[in-house]
């Protein structure tokens, strides 16, 4: 009798572990040095395997500065001078389409940490707390490294 209740109560908590992973997740990230006064960079990758689309909204960080903006850069042409030059364009959000991989990585969708009270040096590390429309609050470790390889 004892026994054929603790099976089922089992069964529910890795049920439930396991669904909370196969919704949303994020990994692999990592953020720039920064000098005081100067802006960082976060970047990261998600991971929806969810089956509904889901919205980066907003992010918050362990450390202070004067804003925290997601950011998309892109290639523009400049006609005045014939050049092409890289913009940074303020994202009001970011849609995470179902059971997709979105990147936020150098050259693309970046978390811009702007006016940093102190610098972040290698080896440090911070953290972030990322604001999904559905998935809700997710907290990262964001390790500060040149290139994201350490
Ligand atoms: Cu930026």
């Amino acid at each position: 009798m004892f026994k054929k209740l603790i099976i089922p109560i089992i069964v529910v908590v890795f049920v439930s572990a396991c669904s909370s992973q196969e919704t949303l997740s994020v990994e692999n990230a990592w953020a720039r040095p920064g000098i005081s006064g100067g802006n960082t960079a976060i970047y990261f990758q998600v991971n929806n395997e969810a089956g509904e689309q889901d919205s980066l909204e907003k992010v918050s960080v362990s450390i202070n500065a004067k804003a925290v903006e997601l950011h998309m850069t892109m290639m523009s042409h400049d006609s005045e001078t014939d050049q092409d030059i890289m913009k940074m364009m303020k994202q009001e959000n970011v849609e995470i389409p179902a059971n997709s991989i979105v990147n936020f990585e150098p050259g693309g969708l970046h978390v811009m940490v702007i006016g940093l009270d102190n610098g972040l040096m290698e080896n440090n590390q911070i953290r972030a707390v990322l604001h999904f429309a559905i998935a809700g609050e997710i907290e990262i470790l964001v390790p500060i490294s040149m290139d994201g390889e350490n």
